[in-house]
């Protein structure tokens, strides 16, 4: 069986190298050269744990091609980014030519999987009506489903295998023939539904993260304002059997939880009103952080702010849509100094990023944990007692250890405690 995959992103790519383990032929394709040359030489483009030795066994196998151009196959997964657009659409251009580009190698008994996240009736409207060019019989000849990835960064590939599977087909048999495919990896069970239902459990799951942190979010901004504790009332709250509230943060990155809801929002508007609001609340966090700094250093000529953490969450490399850079253009915006540090970030991406902790705590008047790494909680701030100009620490995370740092003259600030 021969699988060809469009699209080697986060997803696209780990999905390749897991069939390709399991003894099936993978042909990847991206329309990016960069990175086919990359992989080619057998580079790879981001960190996740067990990739790098995932790669080094399917590259011995040789049964893993890559090229932008696609080949026929028995199979085709289309992996492809759904951005958003300037007005907070779904941005459906590289599932468009991604369908464009395999109709020429198209032929009788083929699959074509959509993994990408994208607004309900996608399959329906926008794959189907291009994938029908080949003139062959939807659903008798061709078959296609929607399956969502639905893997979190940094447990990738074991949430790839283990986790259950959805998979909406345009029929039946479109359904079963993709549930054959994952069978190759899944160990999850796997569900078949129609093509909607399975776009929009995928945006509903991101959805309910997304309100959830937002409610999290509100509580942390009333117990500033009631003055209580908001870490320990979510903890003690969550004692209770049926209540899961998530953490308060700077706010909510990443390419799917901060994008999906607007995929519900752009078909709905009128309906989603909770969630609209929920996305608000999230967008706002950078800037209520960013003002919380300004009031800590608020006495101190020409402050100093370092700040720890880049990525859009804890212990991954990814940047995208990350709440930080929120912050640190919003501080560029008021008369302070700004250095930020990332070990998981290697790129220089942003001019004030500085290569080491020593350095972004140099004449520090306020040192605010952004991500939470695990390097991060494990600092040891006393070995740093020196390199503070200011000792304000503000953890936005609750994500170090405080204990014993007052003593030492540091002033410790926490989102959501007063
Ligand atoms: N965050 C909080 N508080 C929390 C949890 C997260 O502020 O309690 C923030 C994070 O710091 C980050 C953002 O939210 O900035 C998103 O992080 P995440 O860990 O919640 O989610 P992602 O974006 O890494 O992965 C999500 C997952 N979806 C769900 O858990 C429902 C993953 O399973 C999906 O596959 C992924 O989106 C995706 O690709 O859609």
């Amino acid at each position: 069986m021969k699988v060809c995959i469009l699209g080697l992103g986060y997803i696209g790519l780990p999905s390749a190298l897991l069939f390709a383990s399991r003894g099936l032929e993978v042909h990847g394709v991206d329309i990016d050269m960069e990175l086919i040359h990359k992989l080619s030489n057998q580079l790879l483009p981001f960190r996740e744990p067990g990739l790098e030795e995932l790669f080094a066994n399917v590259i011995e196998t040789e049964t893993l091609t890559f090229s932008p151009e696609p080949c026929t196959a028995d199979a085709f997964i289309i992996s492809v980014p759904t951005p958003l657009d300037k007005d907070n659409r779904a941005d459906l251009s590289f599932v468009k030519t991604a369908a464009k580009m395999i109709c020429p190698f198209l032929q009788k008994g083929n699959l074509v999987v959509l993994e990408s996240t994208v607004p309900p009736k996608t399959v329906d409207e926008v794959l189907t009506p291009l994938l029908s060019a080949t003139g062959l019989v939807i659903g008798e000849e061709l078959f296609i489903a929607h399956s969502p990835e639905r893997v979190i960064p940094g447990d990738l590939l074991r949430e790839m295998v283990e986790n259950d599977r959805i998979i909406g087909g345009i029929n039946e048999e479109s359904a079963e023939k993709a549930a054959n495919l994952y069978r190759h990896f899944v160990k999850g069970k796997i569900h078949l539904t129609d093509a909607i239902t399975s776009e929009m459990v995928k945006l509903m799951e991101n959805t309910y993260r997304d309100v959830n942190i937002a409610l999290a979010n509100e509580f942390s901004l009333i117990a500033e304002k009631e003055k209580f504790n908001i870490w320990e009332a979510i903890s003690l709250a969550n004692q209770h059997p049926r209540v899961n509230i998530l953490s308060p943060g700077p706010g909510v990155g990443g390419h799917c939880i901060a994008v999906d809801p607007w995929f519900i929002i752009e078909k709905a508007p009128d309906h989603a009103r909770l969630i609209r609001k929920a996305r608000f609340i999230n967008d706002r966090m950078p800037y209520f952080i960013a003002e919380k700094i300004a009031k800590i250093v608020n006495q101190i000529p020409d402050p100093v702010i370092s700040l720890l953490g880049l990525t859009y969450k804890g212990d991954v490399d990814d940047i995208r849509e990350s709440p930080s850079i929120k912050v640190l253009q919003l501080l560029k915006e008021i008369p302070v100094s700004v250095k930020v540090f990332d070990p998981n970030v290697d790129k220089k991406v942003l001019d004030e990023q500085v290569d080491s902790l020593e350095e972004v705590l140099k004449d520090t008047d306020c040192c605010v944990i952004l991500t939470n790494h695990t390097l991060f909680k494990e600092i040891d701030f006393k070995k740093y007692l020196n390199n503070f100009r200011t000792k304000n620490i503000f953890d936005t995370r609750n994500s170090i250890n405080s204990c014993g740092l007052a003593e030492d003259g540091f002033a410790v600030y926490q989102l959501g405690v007063s």
